[in-house]
């Protein structure tokens, strides 16, 4: 049984919390922690766990074997290095970190240990739709990809969303599937704000569209709609020489009445990624059971979306197109 600590038990900490108990085989959460403690102590309650003061003392906890780090993306770092130092497997939501800097300090502790620690909460890699998109482009019968047309559109977004998460919480989903998908590291980011959208508010660039040019020439255009109301909309179209490869309407059925058809639209992320959720821990998991290197997205993958964020902000408040420049990639993070 792997005892699992959770550092921050929101909106994405609860429902980690909620598969690691009632999903997942093979582990229980032990500890839990959260700056609001009443909250972690209401979840605790919940599953059994104890309740650390501390994200400190939870990655100390000798009854804890890994870490799931949940807090806020400018808290990541701090505990993603505690867990490193501690030589415990740490599993960190995107983004691994605020900043590529923070994020760049995470390659260098993970060097300095000589292994890898950590795996960064890109699900969308293990959705069995981006998969099936991914091995299409890949297996080569479409002919080259040329451009990809992307849309993350989310119903609302909460209160204290600023401008700038759009491209750190949200955008950077996209930067790491187009890495992903097109085995392929981006080379410069460009952002446009179209007409705003009425319920946004003066200084929010809802909706923000960011051209990504991949190394190889591919063109990515990323639509980013915060308030989209009718449903969580994650769209994605790759174009090849010789045709297309795009994501389907969400799973589920379609009826078809009266001259017309219609079919269910998720809520949010929660519903459209649960199976990508549960696969991605089944994968960490599997290898913290047995005392192996997580195989899933790595540090290097968070700084490298990391970088591209940095450039995603430059490009926003710029107006500029802004470059993106890889510090050189360590052994430990090379294809084997
Ligand atoms: P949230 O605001 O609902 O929850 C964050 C929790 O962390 C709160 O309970 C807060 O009190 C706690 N917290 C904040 N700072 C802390 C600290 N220093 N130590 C301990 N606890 C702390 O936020 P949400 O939506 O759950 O997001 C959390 C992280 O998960 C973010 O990095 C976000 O980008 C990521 N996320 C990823 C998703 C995905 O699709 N992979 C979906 C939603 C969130
Ligand atoms: C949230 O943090 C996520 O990661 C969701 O997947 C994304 O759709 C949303 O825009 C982010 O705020």
């Amino acid at each position: 049984m792997i005892n699992v600590g959770v550092i921050g038990v929101g909106a994405i900490g609860r429902d980690h919390v909620r598969r690691l108990t009632h999903v997942l085989a093979g582990v229980r959460v032990s500890a839990v922690t959260d700056v609001d403690l009443d909250r972690a102590g209401a979840v605790a309650g919940g599953v059994g766990a104890g309740v650390a003061r501390t994200g400190a003392e939870l990655i100390a906890d000798p009854g804890v074997d890994a870490v799931v780090v949940t807090s806020w993306g400018a808290t990541h770092a701090e505990y993603v290095l505690a867990a490193i130092a501690a030589g415990k497997p740490v599993f960190c939501e995107k983004p691994l970190a605020a900043t590529s800097a923070d994020c760049s300090a995470i390659l260098d502790a993970e060097v300095g240990a000589g292994r890898r620690f950590v795996q960064v909460g890109f699900m969308r890699r293990y959705d069995p739709a981006y998969r099936s998109l991914r091995s299409t482009v890949a297996g080569g019968s479409l002919g080259a990809p040329l451009l990809m047309h992307a849309a993350h559109r989310n119903m609302s977004l909460p209160a204290h969303f600023t401008g700038d998460m759009l491209i750190t919480d949200s955008a950077v989903h996209e930067f790491d599937l187009a890495r992903w998908l097109f085995s392929d590291e981006i080379a410069a980011v460009t952002a446009l704000t179209p007409r705003r959208n009425r319920r946004a508010s003066d200084d929010f660039p809802d909706p923000l569209v960011l051209l990504v040019e991949m190394a190889g020439g591919i063109l990515v255009d990323v639509e980013i709609l915060a308030n989209a109301r009718f449903g969580y909309d994650i769209r994605g179209e790759v174009v090849c020489e010789d045709g297309t490869v795009a994501l389907s309407e969400s799973a589920g059925v379609v009826v078809k009445r009266s001259g017309s058809y219609a079919g269910p639209v998720p809520t949010d992320w929660r519903e459209r990624f649960a199976e990508a959720f549960d696969a991605e821990f089944r994968s960490w998991l599997d290898t913290v059971a047995a005392g192996a290197q997580p195989t899933g997205p790595s540090a290097w993958d968070g700084y490298a979306a990391a970088v591209c964020t940095d450039a995603g902000l430059t490009a926003l408040h710029s107006r500029a197109r802004a470059e993106v420049t890889l510090r050189e990639r360590p052994d430990l993070y090379k294809p084997a």
